[in-house]
């Protein structure tokens, strides 16, 4: 399978994120996508290829342009006031709070677009988040093209990315933007996989009233888990978009038994949908010794995955999201790859 991967994710390196009622280092950090990348090179899995830059226009058909100008210019306008270190929010616009009126002040920005204090932005963010839709983007053109599948080796992630906001390590939606990319290419319908451990919140909402997209998500169950405000199984889609969202929420503790049992369920639906290509947001942090994250996964369970998603026979791209147990997550991510060629 080809790899796609850019050095720039480096750019991406965050001091602390809150967590708990402390700032502790950041779980999302450079040596992640190192050793995806080294363990992809070590099984020879396939070529491993640069991005081309497909410019803001893709990334400007999932997210809005004013939030677009604000991940763009946030770092300047943050050093403009004298602070040299990584940006975090601190006050939002929740209930009873006015959403109607974008503060001036880069703190009333960054709360403004944005949905928790995890997420730095960083001298290299913006360049490190267009790195990653490139990323997935040169992916998804390989599979257009024909290929049976692709691995876009994204970093930043991006499952947690909205039209209008950014949060859980994830600043541009690399899969949605991918999603996309084949709807205006010429596919008629898409479906998305997101395996991450975490509610795709991101995805969800962007496709959420749009029946050209078939999202489905197996996540920690939103009444036990981060990102906590989006993610029941009642969530079925709306207007022409009801029917096209499927949600397995998971409580904590789930091993592969029952794990496995929802990808059942959320690839019959997939199957059923008749989609032209799958987009799989590839997240392994479901891992037993992930430092945040309560399944219970086991390293020989990630090439099953692999084995079930390639069932569906969909041209296929692998979007890279979470996995913190970080020592581990190349092994876990390959292991789905090599799982999807062994019965591709
Ligand atoms: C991003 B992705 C846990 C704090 C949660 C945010 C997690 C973002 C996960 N105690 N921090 O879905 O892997
Ligand atoms: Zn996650």
């Amino acid at each position: 399978m080809l790899t796609i991967y850019s050095d720039d994710h480096r750019l991406q390196d965050g001091k602390v994120e809150l967590e708990g009622g402390k700032l502790v280092p950041c779980y999302e950090m450079p040596r992640r996508a190192d050793l995806v990348l080294a363990r992809v090179r070590d099984l020879s899995l396939g070529e491993v290829v640069e991005p081309q830059d497909f410019g803001v226009d893709p990334i400007l058909r999932i997210h809005d342009a004013d939030f677009v100008g604000f991940l763009r210019d946030a770092w300047d306008l943050w050093t403009a006031t004298g602070r040299d270190f990584d940006a975090l929010p601190f006050s939002w616009p929740v209930h009873g709070l006015r959403r109607d009126r974008v503060p001036d002040s880069i703190d009333g920005k960054l709360g403004f677009y944005s949905f928790d204090a995890g997420t730095p932005i960083t001298a290299g963010t913006w360049r490190a988040a267009t790195a990653s839709v490139n990323v997935a983007l040169t992916g998804q053109r390989r599979v257009a093209e024909g290929a049976r599948a692709a691995f876009s080796l994204c970093r930043p992630p991006g499952h947690h990315a909205a039209a209008g906001f950014y949060g859980g390590y994830c600043f541009l939606n690399n899969a949605a933007i991918a999603a996309q990319a084949f709807l205006d290419q010429g596919a008629a319908k898409v479906a998305i996989l997101d395996v991450d451990y975490h509610h795709g919140n991101g995805t969800q909402s962007i496709f959420y009233e749009r029946g050209d997209v078939f999202f489905a998500s197996l996540h920690g169950h939103p009444l036990d888990e981060y990102p906590f405000f989006l993610g029941y199984e009642e969530e079925t889609g709306a207007g022409a978009g009801e029917g096209c969202n499927a949600n397995y929420p998971l409580r904590w503790g789930t091993g592969f038994d029952r794990w496995s049992e929802a990808l059942e369920a959320a690839c019959k639906r997939i199957a059923g949908y008749g989609a032209d290509a799958l987009v799989v947001s590839l997240g392994v942090d479901t891992y037993k010794d992930d430092p945040i994250s309560q399944f219970k996964l086991e390293e020989a369970d990630y090439p099953v995955i692999g084995r079930r998603i390639a069932a569906l026979g969909l041209p296929t791209l692998f979007v890279m999201e979470g996995g913190y147990a970080v020592e581990q997550i190349g092994v876990n991510a390959a292991g789905v790859l090599t799982g999807f060629e062994e019965s591709a």
